[in-house]
This record gives structure tokens, sequence and C-alpha cells, in this order.
């Protein structure tokens, strides 16, 4: 089957709300501490390595990037948070753009919560699910870097946060082994076309 993202394209990155784009189709959040893994998932999702910047210098992103996967399906990828300079996050810290961006985009329907599979729901990621859970925003947990641990763990993991969160679905990737990259892509057809 033909990749659906294989024709994604970096659009811009914006930092301001007056920046925005027009509020129309469909728009996923890719979001998650900083290191995660989500800019390298992006790039196991489209099949092109060179798309989103994957940055060993945690804290690189420091924009909302928007891509297209095609006309009215767009992906953002979010600045990591965690590891900020200033310390310990706060919901205030979230900043007035992401805030915003929650409370008034028609388009926003679904975000991923990427967290690396060794250091899953972090304070700053049960803001996130409190967040989309507060606007009533469809979430899923995307544990990454799947590699890295036993299937045992890996089984252990998705269990835990599958009991911590309402999400309906938690699913374990490696982006660089691209296992369960097509159920990804799956799911976020489902948005799509839902
Ligand atoms: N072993 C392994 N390493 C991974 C995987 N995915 C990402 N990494 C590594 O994790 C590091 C961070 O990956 P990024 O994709 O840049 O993380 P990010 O979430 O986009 O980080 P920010 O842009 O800073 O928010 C890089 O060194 C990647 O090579 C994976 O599936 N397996
Ligand atoms: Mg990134």
């Amino acid at each position: 089957m033909k990749n659906p993202f294989k024709n994604t394209a970096f659009l811009f990155g914006v930092t301001k709300q007056k920046n925005l784009p027009e509020d129309t189709g469909i728009e996923v959040l890719l979001s998650g501490r900083s290191n995660a893994g989500k800019s390298s998932a992006l790039n196991a999702l489209t099949g092109n390595k060179k798309l989103a910047r994957i940055s060993k210098t945690p804290g690189r992103t420091t924009e909302i990037n928007f891509f297209e996967v095609e006309d009215g399906f767009k992906l953002l990828d979010l600045p990591g948070y965690g590891f900020a300079k200033s310390g310990h996050s706060r919901k205030k810290d979230w900043g007035p753009l992401l805030g915003e961006y929650f409370k008034n985009r028609k388009a926003l329907k679904a975000v991923l919560i990427f967290m690396d599979i060794r250091h899953p729901l972090k304070p700053i990621d049960l803001e996130m699910i409190e967040l989309c859970e507060s606007f009533d925003v469809a979430y899923v947990p995307v544990l990454t870097k799947s590699d890295k641990v036993s299937k045992n763990i890996l089984m252990k993991t998705i269990q835990q946060v599958s009991k911590a969160t309402n999400a309906i679905e938690v699913l374990a990737i490696s982006s660089s082994k691209e296992t369960e990259i097509d159920k990804l892509r799956k799911i976020l057809i489902g948005f799509r076309n839902d």
C-alpha cells in the first residue's frame, strides 16, 4: 500500500498566535518532552529522514512546526517540553501560543503524547493529558524507543500507561526499527476520516 504520509511537506514554523494559519481542516499535535522522539516519529511516518530536524540536543525545537500531509490534514510538531532552562514546568509555562491554540482551534482533532518508554508519565506529560481532557480533545499516548527495552518491560509499560490514563489506545513504537509505525499511521488516518 502506498504510504499516505509520503508527500508530507514542511509548511512553516509559528511562534505567535497571529501567525497561525487559517483554522480549517484537521490538525493533530505531536507533543512530548524534549528528546522524546517526536521528530523521529514524524520522519518515520513519512519515510523522509530529512523532514523534521532530529536533534540530539534537547530543546532544539522552539516553535510550532506545521507539516501538511495532504490538503486539509496537518501534523504539528510542538516545541519539546521539559528540560526547560528555567527549571520546573508549571501550567502557566505552556505559554500563550499553546493555551490560545487549545482554547480556540476548531481544526484541533487530537494530540499524540510522545513519551520515552523508559520514562513515561512525567509530571509535564500528566499536565498535557489534563490539558487535553479539560478541552475534551482526544489524545493517544505514544511510547517511543521501544527498541530500548525488553518485550516484557514494553508490555508492562503499555499496561501501566493504559491504567493511568483514559486513553482508548496506548502505542509503543520504535522509529529507528520502524516498529508499529504503520499502526500510528492508521490511527492518524482515523482522525483524518472521523
Ligand atoms: N533507539 C532509538 N532512539 C530514538 C528513537 N527515536 C528517537 N530516538 C533518538 O532520540 C533522540 C531525540 O529524538 P528527536 O526525534 O529529536 O526528539 P524530539 O522529541 O523531536 O525532541 P525535541 O525536538 O527537542 O522536542 C535522538 O537522538 C534520536 O535519534 C527510537 O525509536 N529508537
Ligand atoms: Mg523535535
